[in-house]
């Protein structure tokens, strides 16, 4: 850990290393509290460097136990080895090898960065800086080693040993109870990428033959009786490593893929080279016990750390404020799996929900930051959904612009050019202005302006001279550290919609719209100002704007009542049928908060109840129409208000709107509800599951209209479920009518599955998340039931961070109390996991929108945060950025 914060590192201080690891040589005695590495290093001044510069290597918490240079020990006690630190003043200027003898407590390692134990197994986490918690190193991203890993271990408590690469030797050690393994992987690789694993573990073999012939033994490994669990992330691997050779011509390299799964984990998983190191909630899977969403996302990161291996480890980072170069990207290609797996338009839909849920308050708070960070004081706080779900956009943005075919050459160039090395975003960049032969300097406004700009559109139909005019203008709110900005490229994806579909019509490069643009069917704003004139148009048309969000702005057009009813019943683009019932039902509702604050009723509104009607009765898919009936949650609703935020107003309106909905459409509902009840044999697939997401969601509608009736098909659907889906579903309805019912049921929930810690955090967040005052009083309990751990990361985030992130009206309770909560719960994490608390303390991200009553008090308890003395550079880093 750096404690050291005064001084951010900055792009802009960029330096090449003065010295190169060419070989890495690491034998690892593992021993719960006294595990022994010595690392082998084989150095050599960078010829790009500064001649006869010191050699600092990174350490973190260290304890040297023997130093050696070119074969000759240096002592330890003269100081040029402190815990953070290994400085050799005047190294060779030619090759030369450092021996160094490291020892550490994995049993210790609270931190879960580094080399720790995951119940009885030990395993590593390196990224971002965690490899320097095992031995000194040049932590960095550009320094490029080969490694080959010697692991020991007692052959009972650690039978099966894990590295990257290739397994080229094992062997018992003679008259001991020990054995080890012999790792080599011969792809130079940074630091980060490094991984180590021992331990007892079941194993799932299977193997895949790729493209040219190669066989891939695949290995998943999980805790022993749980391997019938990985069958679906193992059938998720295959695909992935499938798709990605026909997608993007990318095979794999090794011949051996494999993933441990692990219960204590800070993220959800790790694309260490050949090793993947998974949070086993991203791993497990029965019907049983993982939802229709929880095969979803282990779908997406099996995926995801896959799609790493060519896109983060053959092509890695210079530095870590290129970290989007690989997140942004991978993030990327996932989504374009997934929409190939399953239904590309739900896809969409549910990946644009997560951003506006995830990025469009980071980017509109305190924490906002440029796709491609300036300035960090701890770098493992920039894992954000910016980096992440902004910069996959960003790129998606790009294939909108120049179009697929010169994007896949643009892709295959920067795989040809940059295999091997550690590159930047210019680098990157600069192969698809290649492939285009465009120029994309503006372009690449988008990795360096932070914030979500506004796409403001009016439009004017002149009958007389059958004219359509649509005038766009865009602008951009300050952000930290950043007044004014540049206008952006923005790909505007746009159709004419009439009652009987798309409308093509005429313009000319005079009235704004060049041919190649109408083609395609996307305008590109590139200035402030753009006017657009359609000509012949018979009738007044409805503007689709933005289809398939094609890119990541804030767009506010008034569109007419009528004209969202014609979107959602005509837009041949099944994005904005659903975004149209988003935009009608979040105006109805920003209405209703309003009415609501000002003492009166909600609005009733039957154009709203109607346009859903006509979507339930008309849509085909499910899975669509369950997206297209799910109300703005609550955090949407405060986003979009923006301002002197009420969160109990926003549940009111929001309630009532359900309750409506529920009772106007009440027999259309139970219709659909019986009519999606499942008999046929379970599937994991898009299609089963998007019947149950309509049938749950329906469900949900009943419930909130008729309590009673609700509570008596859920209470049967729950007795009789044999999914996790729908079992979880019929909790959710019944842990939302208070008394005796919510009381059993949760009751008999936790008895079905006690000793199951992944479906008990189901439990624990359903109850975190009941929106009423007095559940926090439950939340402090559940922290003193056996099944919870301050230790554990899953744990945390489903009864802590469910709440901080899920209920919106009591952890922004008027009397300070969530806050207040949190702030307590942060500190106590942060001598603990610095990553989790800082992660939890991100919570307040949108304090400063709230009304002033919380707004005071959300700040109160952020300043007790920041004036507490010893703090992480994590927790310091959020709570001093949240307050500037
Ligand atoms: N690259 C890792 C995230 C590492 C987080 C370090 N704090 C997982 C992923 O994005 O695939
Ligand atoms: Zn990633």
């Amino acid at each position: 850990m750096r404690t050291d914060t005064a001084e951010p590192v900055r792009l802009k201080d960029y330096r090449v290393p003065d010295y190169l690891i060419d070989k890495v040589d690491l034998d690892v005695k593992l021993h719960p509290t006294a595990t022994r590495v010595i690392a082998r290093l084989a150095i050599r001044p960078n010829p790009q460097g500064r001649p006869n510069a010191a050699l600092v290597l990174d350490g973190d918490g260290l304890v040297a136990k023997r130093i050696a240079l070119n074969g000759t020990d240096l002592d330890p006690a003269s100081g040029f080895a402190t815990p953070d630190q290994l400085t050799i003043a005047s190294p060779p200027q030619d090759a030369f090898t450092m021996e160094i003898e490291t020892e550490i407590n994995p049993s210790a390692n609270t931190r879960l960065m580094g080399l720790y134990r995951s119940g009885s197994a030990y395993c590593t986490q390196c990224e971002a800086e965690g490899f320097r918690r095992i031995t000194y190193f040049l932590d960095r991203p550009d320094v490029l080693s080969v490694y080959t890993t010697r692991i020991e271990a007692d052959s009972i408590e650690a039978p099966l040993l894990l590295s990257n690469g290739n397994k080229i030797g094992e062997g018992k050690i003679e008259g001991t109870s020990r054995h080890f393994a012999l790792w080599h992987d011969p792809f130079p690789k940074p630091s980060y990428l490094f991984a180590l694993v021992g331990g007892d573990l079941g194993s799932l073999h299977d193997e895949f033959i790729t493209k040219s012939g190669r066989k891939v033994a695949l290995g998943i490994h999980v805790e022993h009786g749980k391997e019938p669990l990985a069958a679906y992330a193992m059938d998720a691997l295959k695909r992935s490593m499938a798709w990605d050779e026909e997608a993007f011509g990318r095979e794999y390299d090794l011949d051996v893929f494999n993933i441990v799964a692990v219960s204590d984990f800070n993220m959800g998983a790790m694309e260490n080279k050949g090793l993947n190191i998974f949070n086993d909630k991203y791993v497990l899977a029965s019907p049983e016990t993982a939802t229709d969403a929880d095969y979803a996302h282990i779908e997406a990161v099996i995926a995801h750390e896959y799609f790493h291996n060519w896109t983060g480890n053959r092509i890695t980072c210079r530095d870590w404020f290129q970290l989007c170069l690989k997140e942004g990207l991978t993030v990327f290609r996932d989504h374009e799996f997934s929409a190939d797996m399953r239904s590309r338009p739900v896809q969409r839909i549910a990946n644009v929900r997560t951003l506006r849920a995830a990025q469009f308050p980071e980017d509109a708070g305190p924490l906002a930051h440029n796709v491609r960070p300036e300035a960090y004081r701890e770098i493992n706080n920039f894992y954000t959904a910016t980096i992440y779900e902004k910069g996959a956009e960003v790129i998606r943005m790009l294939k909108v612009l120049i179009g697929d075919e010169a994007f896949r050459k643009g892709m295959d160039l920067y795989f040809d050019r940059y295999d091997g090395t550690a590159a930047t975003i210019e680098q990157f960049i600069s192969c698809f202005g290649e492939a285009s032969q465009r120029d994309l300097t503006q372009f690449s406004r988008w990795y360096n302006q932070s914030g979500t700009p506004l796409v403001e559109v009016t439009s004017a139909y002149d009958a007389a001279a059958k004219t359509f005019t649509l005038d766009f203008s865009q602008s951009s709110k300050p952000t930290p550290g950043q007044e004014h900005k540049e206008p952006f490229v923005i790909p505007i994806a746009l159709g004419l919609v009439a009652a009987d579909g798309d409308l093509t019509l005429r313009t000319s490069d005079e009235d704004g719209a060049s041919a190649s643009e109408l083609a395609r069917g996307v305008i590109e704003l590139t200035t402030p100002h753009r006017r657009i004139v359609f000509r012949d148009a018979p009738a007044r048309p409805v503007p689709s704007l933005l289809r398939d969000f094609s890119a990541p702005v804030q767009i506010n057009y008034a569109a007419s009542e009528p004209d969202l009813i014609t979107l959602v019943a005509h837009d041949s683009d099944s994005f904005n049928r659903w975004q149209a019932a988003q935009t009608y039902a979040s105006r109805l509702l920003i209405r209703s908060v309003g009415l609501v604050r000002a003492g009166g009723a909600p609005v009733q509104d039957e154009g709203f109840i109607n346009a859903l009607r006509i979507g339930i009765e008309t849509c085909a898919d499910p899975a669509f129409t369950a997206q297209l009936i799910t109300l703005p949650s609550e955090a949407d609703i405060a986003r979009e208000i923006g301002e002197d935020v009420d969160p109990d107003a926003i549940h009111v309106a929001r309630r009532a709107l359900r309750e409506a909905i529920g009772q106007r459409l009440a027999e259309l509902l139970r219709a659909t509800y019986a009519r999606l009840a499942e008999n046929a044999p379970y599937s994991p697939d898009a299609a089963a599951a998007g019947r149950r997401a309509l049938h749950n969601a329906a469900l949900d509608f009943i419930a909130a209209g008729d309590q009673a009736e609700g509570a008596r098909l859920a209470t049967r659907q729950f007795d009789g479920a044999d999914t996790m889906t729908d079992e979880i579903a019929a909790l959710a309805v019944l842990t939302l009518a208070p008394g005796n019912e919510r009381e059993s049921a949760l009751g008999a929930f936790y008895r079905a599955h006690a000793g199951d810690a992944l479906v008990i955090d189901k439990w624990f967040a359903l109850q975190a998340m009941i929106p009423e005052q007095g559940v926090l009083g439950r939340v402090k309990n559940l922290m003193t039931h056996p099944a919870f751990s301050l230790g554990n990361p899953n744990r945390v985030r489903s009864l802590v961070g469910a709440f901080a992130a899920g209920n919106q009206t009591q952890f922004n309770a008027r009397d300070g109390s969530g806050y207040d909560f949190i702030a307590g719960i942060v500190l106590e994490l942060d001598r603990k996991n610095p990553q989790v608390a800082a992660r939890l303390l991100a919570a307040f991200r949108s304090w400063r929108s709230l009304e002033a009553t919380r707004r005071g008090l959300a700040e109160a308890a952020l300043r007790r945060v920041a004036g507490t003395p010893g703090l992480s550079a994590d927790v310091k880093d959020i709570v001093e950025r949240s307050l500037a």
